[in-house]
């Protein structure tokens, strides 16, 4: 008696249409199964954090309001169970310094966290057998106020940030030390100006020295991968951005750090899966905020879309699928939050299935003889193909369920709603 269930009989169907180009499913399902994807903790507050009441800066905005934001770490804690539980595959929390968790009337500054002040995040990693990456949080603080941080002229406010960056280091080294997993901890700055500067270089001059006096301080590179985020501009820092694009891969490139590309972070016409190979055969490591900016860097929920598949394409054709970190940037105020990190996890996660299905091989071949008619037959044509049968296959063996939003709507019923 045949008592394959439907997922397995479309699955099976898929496997041979892929095989018949040459692509082996179950290969592409487990290459995915242990690709850890960094799941933000700030989707699920609107990047609001609990060490400080002061408003988010720095140039970024989460923009909506939809109701049954968590308002603390037990009830973050609980939006991410549920979202973990949503979302196939291997995850990794992504938190920043300002998600710091104080014992009732204990608080220090960022200059003085100490890695006991994220011992409750270890515990839930620890029990749930996830990694942490981290960030220190150059932004929504009174010595942020003014926009400049790490390249500030005033010497106690730099001074200030660069502690910051030292007490980041050591509790990333404490998280990778007691989780067992590497921690990618990412500096990114929110510093520039609204207008022409009179002085583009100095800031540059002080950032610069800024992180060598941060790195100067010394981790071990084999717990704690440091990246470097660049970007193009923020609200209020529309004509200079300190942390550009050829200032960051500069720095990185001398320093031996890991580039970090935020694909929201370049002009609209400006593609990150272009960079992506170009940046690969420089480091040995590359680091990427998936987002999807909608006109700026709006930060909107990574969707299914042309650009994230071509993200996905140029990781996996390139064969250094291994040393990319993937984590998620973006923040969408206006939805269920957690409906966010589930949709825009699992859009990340099919287009990387997407990109493990193609025959890449074949394709470039057709490249190198310059047969381009047939590879964009063979590339269109391939769009077709059942690559909803094999994620369903992906999801049944990651024990995860195909209809997410029912468990969304009882929570949203039961829970946010009584926020
Ligand atoms: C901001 C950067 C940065 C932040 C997070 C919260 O433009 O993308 O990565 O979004 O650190
Ligand atoms: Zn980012």
């Amino acid at each position: 008696m045949n008592r394959m269930t439907d997922t397995e009989k479309a699955y099976e169907t898929a496997k041979a249409a892929y095989a018949a180009i040459g692509v082996d499913t179950d290969a592409a399902i487990a290459t995915l199964s242990a690709l850890p994807i960094s799941v933000h903790c700030w989707q699920g507050d609107d990047v609001s954090g609990f060490d400080s009441p002061d408003a988010l800066s720095g140039g970024i905005m989460a923009t909506g309001n939809y109701p049954g934001k968590a308002r603390t770490p037990e009830e973050l804690m609980s939006d991410i169970d549920l979202a973990f539980s949503l979302i196939p595959g291997r995850k990794k929390l992504n938190l920043h310094a300002s998600y710091a968790v104080f014992e009732k009337g204990e608080w220090a500054d960022r200059d003085a966290i100490e890695p006991r002040h994220f011992e409750k995040w270890v515990r839930f990693a620890k029990e749930r057998g996830i990694g942490l990456d981290f960030n220190p949080t150059f932004f929504s603080h009174p010595k942020a106020a003014d926009g400049l941080t790490l390249s500030s002229p005033d010497e106690e406010i730099r001074r200030f940030w660069v502690a910051h960056g030292i007490a980041c280091l050591r509790i990333s080294e404490y998280f990778a030390e007691q989780t067992g997993f590497p921690c990618v901890m990412n500096i990114w700055i929110p510093d520039g100006y609204k207008d022409t500067p009179a002085d583009r270089i100095g800031p540059r001059e002080r950032f610069m020295r800024s992180l060598d006096e941060i790195l100067g301080a010394g981790y071990d590179r084999e717990k704690v991968k440091v990246t470097l985020e660049s970007k193009v501009f923020g609200i209020g820092v529309e004509s200079y951005t300190v942390g550009s694009s050829e200032f960051c891969q500069s720095y990185v490139l001398t320093r031996g750090i890991v580039p970090l590309m935020d694909n929201g972070h370049y002009h609209p016409t400006e593609l990150v899966s272009d960079k992506i190979s170009a940046v690969l055969l420089f480091n040995k490591n590359l680091a990427l905020h998936i987002t999807r900016g909608v006109r700026w860097d709006s930060d909107h929920v990574v969707r299914f879309d042309d650009e994230t598949k071509e993200i996905a394409k140029e990781a996996v054709a390139s064969g250094r699928l291994s040393d990319i970190f993937f984590a998620l940037d973006y923040f969408d105020a206006s939805i269920n939050r957690i409906a966010a990190w589930v949709i825009g996890c699992r859009n990340l996660q099919k287009a990387l299935l997407c990109a493990l299905l193609t025959p890449h091989d074949r394709l470039k071949a057709l490249q190198d003889r310059g047969d381009y008619t047939h590879l964009l037959a063979e590339s269109e044509e391939e769009k077709l193909l059942p690559l909803g049968a094999v994620w369903e296959k992906f999801l049944s063996e990651s024990k995860a369920v195909s209809d997410y939003m029912k468990a969304i709507d009882r929570y949203e019923a039961d829970v946010l709603s009584k926020r």
